[in-house]
């Protein structure tokens, strides 16, 4: 069935858990714009299901639908949402350049280096293969430390104001803990994660998306 935009008003429901960064970012940012939805669980096992693969054809979390349209992938997500909410956009050509830039590198070094590390030493069952992880290590102490520059000249990702750059890179930053990481090593970074959660509309995950 061909895909069309929906009507402003329809409603939001995503598809996720808590337990995943990449689906508490669009979760978070509906909370900081004030843009009520509703959240649905999905366990792990249900994402193979047809049911579910009509949602996501990739067979992943999150989903957001907004009415009768179904997306995937969070970057894409936060895009939308900005984009039909008129919130946390970029401001000219050259930020939506720029925010492009850094939704490309969360998904590069990260989410890899901080997500798929967290899931492969906390989470998966047997743990991963400790040389995978130390190699993705390398990619979240390099993701990190870049951000750590960044953040010398601005408060956030892209000035003086929260973005859904900002927004995609705390969905797995403020895991960084979790990961292994000890953020003594980035307390710009770690103090850029406190203005985040300093925001009206703030909530930690397990807030928003409930967790069966
Ligand atoms: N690039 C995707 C990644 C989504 C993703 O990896 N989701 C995980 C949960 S955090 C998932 O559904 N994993 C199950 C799988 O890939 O089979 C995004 O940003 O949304």
């Amino acid at each position: 069935m061909a895909r069309t935009l929906p009507q402003k008003d329809a409603p939001f429901t995503l598809h996720g858990r808590p337990g995943s960064g990449n689906a508490y970012k669009p979760a978070l940012f509906m909370a900081l714009a004030g843009i009520p939805f509703t959240a649905k669980f999905v366990a792990a096992d249900m994402q193979r299901t047809p049911e579910f693969l009509k949602l996501s054809p990739f067979g992943q979390v999150p989903v957001l639908q907004h009415g009768d349209l179904a997306l995937v992938q969070s970057p894409v997500i936060l895009k939308y949402l900005a984009q039909a909410s008129g919130k946390f956009g970029p401001a000219d050509p050259i930020e939506a350049l720029e925010l492009d830039e850094w939704l490309c590198f969360e998904q590069d070094l990260l989410f890899p280096g901080i997500g798929i590390v967290r899931f492969m030493t906390k989470l998966m069952q047997p743990p991963g293969d400790p040389a995978i992880v130390a190699w993705l290590r390398l990619r979240g102490e390099r993701a990190l430390g870049t951000l750590e520059r960044h953040l010398a000249q601005r408060r956030f990702v892209l000035g003086d104001r929260c973005t859904v750059a900002d927004i995609a890179l705390y969905g797995y930053g403020r895991l960084a803990e979790e990961a292994g990481y000890d953020m003594a090593a980035w307390p710009r970074t770690a103090a850029w994660r406190r203005s985040i959660e300093a925001m009206p509309g703030w909530k930690p995950p397990q807030d928003l998306i409930p967790a069966k």
